[in-house]
């Protein structure tokens, strides 16, 4: 008697084990299912934004076209009127937006490569930006030297630059010079002389083209870029009240159609004297496209680069990168 009270007393235990062991693997079944649900969506949205944001690329591209068949300058306006018609587009769960930058607005930091025949030029205009900019003084040449140098073959350095034995001597962190043109802004940081304080000064007014001799277009310039170039410093408010047209300003103000007809007007108009159009044009043939796609509680960002040819009016994509630029 007491034997087969036993056996039943072992029976119930391997029975609840049983039950216990059947409990956990279906609960531990339904959480791999959860979680492969939501690795599912996730891929599915993820798929879902990669296609919106090409979408809007392509859809930017044909508007950047259209533009040029519109006209043969760039303005504000025309960026404006960009915004106008694709800065925003609904999509169900979330939406996609759109960011267009002139990008000959900037002045383009490759343009101080070597293979830049003019590197005189624009290494002079560099320097007047910084002044503009309120850089302390004493380090225009550094900070236009070690540029030359990071982005020269050699490993022979400008008077104020610095070269491969300079980085290579960092306590922190040793690297070596790109000896290459830049293909992103940030990586100014790991230029000598260029600290936080620096870059959040300048940071507006200079960007990176993958070209070199590229020129201003003087209908998006700011003031501050307008006051660096030769011979106009001064004259930016008058230019900028000339070319913009706005609330307080009814004027009939357009933008500049052609270089001839801007330096008419700096000659005539503003009485410059030794004024010379070099390193100016009236259009742009880069941009930078930021877009976004918000899809739930997820986004996914692209960066792309547009070139567009002055004569025929063709885009191109040239660069593309997600997340930061
Ligand atoms: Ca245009
Ligand atoms: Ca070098
Ligand atoms: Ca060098």
């Amino acid at each position: 008697m007491i034997n087969i009270n036993r056996q039943r007393g072992v029976a119930i235990i391997v029975a609840l084990l049983v039950v216990s062991l059947a409990t956990v693997l279906a609960v531990s079944l339904v959480k791999h299912l959860n979680y492969d649900i939501r690795r599912t969506e996730n891929i599915l949205r993820l798929d879902q934004a990669h296609l919106y944001n090409a979408n809007a690329v392509e859809f930017s591209m044909l508007l950047i076209e259209l533009d040029r068949k519109n006209n043969e300058y760039d303005g504000l306006d025309d960026i404006a009127l960009f915004h106008e018609q694709a800065s925003v587009f609904p999509v169900e769960g979330g939406m996609v937006t759109n960011k267009l930058t002139d990008l000959q607005s900037c002045f383009n930091l490759n343009n101080l490569s070597k293979t830049n025949t003019e590197l005189a030029a624009y290494r002079a205009q560099y320097i007047r930006l910084l002044d503009v900019l309120e850089v302390d003084n004493s380090l225009h040449v550094t900070l236009t030297d070690s540029l030359i140098d990071w982005l020269d073959q050699d490993d022979i350095p400008e008077p104020r630059g610095a070269e491969f034995d300079y980085y290579i001597g960092l306590e922190k962190q040793p690297y070596r010079t790109a000896n290459n043109l830049l293909v992103s802004p940030s990586e100014l940081r790991l230029v000598k002389g260029y600290t936080p304080d620096i870059l959040k000064l300048i940071k507006n007014e200079v960007c990176v083209l993958p070209a070199v001799k590229t020129a201003i277009n003087i209908n998006t310039a700011s003031n501050i870029m307008i006051e660096s170039i030769e011979n106009l410093d001064g004259h930016s408010a008058q230019i900028v009240t000339d070319r913009d047209a706005s609330a307080e300003n009814t004027e009939d103000d357009e933008p500049f159609v052609t270089l001839d007809l801007f330096t008419k007007y700096v000659t005539g108009t503003l009485k410059v004297k030794n004024f010379n159009s070099y390193g100016l044009q009236t259009y742009s043939e880069y941009f930078l496209l930021q877009t976004n796609t918000q899809l739930g509680a997820g986004d996914m960002k692209l960066f792309s680069i547009i070139y567009r040819d002055q004569s025929s009016g063709k885009t191109e994509l040239i660069r593309q990168t997600g997340g930061a630029l």
